[in-house]
């Protein structure tokens, strides 16, 4: 099992594939022109503070300038107060009106969500496996009107995200559940330390715990070519040097690369949950998960997630 979100790790189609199997219409392709700010974008995100609407300006450049040094050295960027806080307000409600039809998963996991391997020495990281609680809303259950939804369907967020990352494009995924999910930590939930199976990750906060639920990571702990376990164990068994912490507040919209750098969303703590956000956006179209690992996450599946595994699109067909 791959990290618990459903991200493109998993869907993705695998490599070298035919390019007529993979090359689906996306579900929304994005306009590459320039063109009037839309008021429906100025009206959900804070575009006096960030002017993702006007690219071609100096506050819109320097906007991407600076995000994608933070991504290219960190590995994380966070936005404060993306989100104006009337929207906030109703994506707040939104998000809490259906965090009781969230599907929990409770697993035990290592670091590499992989499984275990009794070939390795019983102290390695591969084969600490520490537990972990995750609740996914799905997607469908957010309806068009949503406000959750209006903001992941905005053209104008999509390109800014791509901008960021350096990349032409960005798509949404064509997966009817996992596209947009709330992630929901009840009391007592953790994700403990991993390092994801996708690239990236853009999440936004609607609702913050009373106590614990930070966000926190070790920028570029390992490398494609260096596993760097000693320094994996070190922050395993306590070690600060290498962590971050971030304070996310309500609003606040970030894009985080997880796959080289160790993170963690700390014990929810009170009586509040943590809710949030997961925008599902892809460099390929047409993403889509298996039945099985849809099942797993979502206690159903759609007939779009049947027929790609009739269609052999996904990686976990039964
Ligand atoms: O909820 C978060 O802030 C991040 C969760 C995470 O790391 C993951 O689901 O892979
Ligand atoms: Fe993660």
């Amino acid at each position: 099992m791959p990290d618990s979100l459903p991200h493109q790790g998993e869907a993705a189609p695998h490599q070298g594939e035919a390019a007529e199997e993979t090359a689906e219409p996306p579900q929304s392709a994005p306009p590459q022109s320039a063109k009037a700010p839309d008021p429906a974008t100025r009206r959900l995100i804070d575009t006096d503070r960030y002017a993702i609407d006007a690219p071609e300006s100096r506050a819109g450049t320097s906007l991407v300038e600076e995000a994608r040094r933070a991504l290219e050295e960190e590995g994380c960027v966070v936005l404060r107060d993306f989100v104006r806080p009337e929207a906030l307000a109703r994506m707040t409600a939104e998000g809490r009106a259906r965090a009781g039809r969230a599907h929990y998963n409770r697993t035990r996991t290592n670091p590499y969500s992989s499984d275990d391997d009794p070939s390795l020495p019983a102290d390695h990281p591969a084969r600490t496996f520490l537990e972990r609680t995750n609740g996914f809303v799905a997607g469908d259950l957010l309806e068009p009107e949503t406000e959750i939804r209006r903001l992941y369907h905005d053209p104008a967020l999509r390109q800014f995200i791509a901008r960021c990352m350096g990349v032409e494009t960005l798509y949404e995924y064509a997966d009817p559940l996992a596209g947009l999910v709330i992630n929901v930590l009840k009391p007592g939930c953790q994700h403990p330390w991993h390092f994801d199976n996708n690239d990236f990750i853009v999440t936004l906060l609607t609702q913050k715990a009373d106590g614990g639920g930070a966000f926190e990571y070790c920028p570029n702990l390992r490398e494609p070519d260096d596993q760097n376990i000693p320094g994996v164990k070190a922050v395993l068994g306590g070690t600060r040097a290498p962590v971050k912490r971030l304070d996310l507040q309500a609003g606040d919209l970030q894009i985080f690369y997880g796959r080289n750098s160790l993170h963690r969303v700390t014990r929810i703590e009170g009586a509040r949950e943590r809710h949030t956000v997961i925008l599902g956006y892809a460099e390929e179209p047409g993403q889509i998960a298996g039945a099985a690992r849809t099942k797993r996450l979502f206690g159903r599946v759609s007939d779009a997630h049947l027929e790609a595994d009739a269609r052999g699109r996904t990686r976990d067909a039964a």
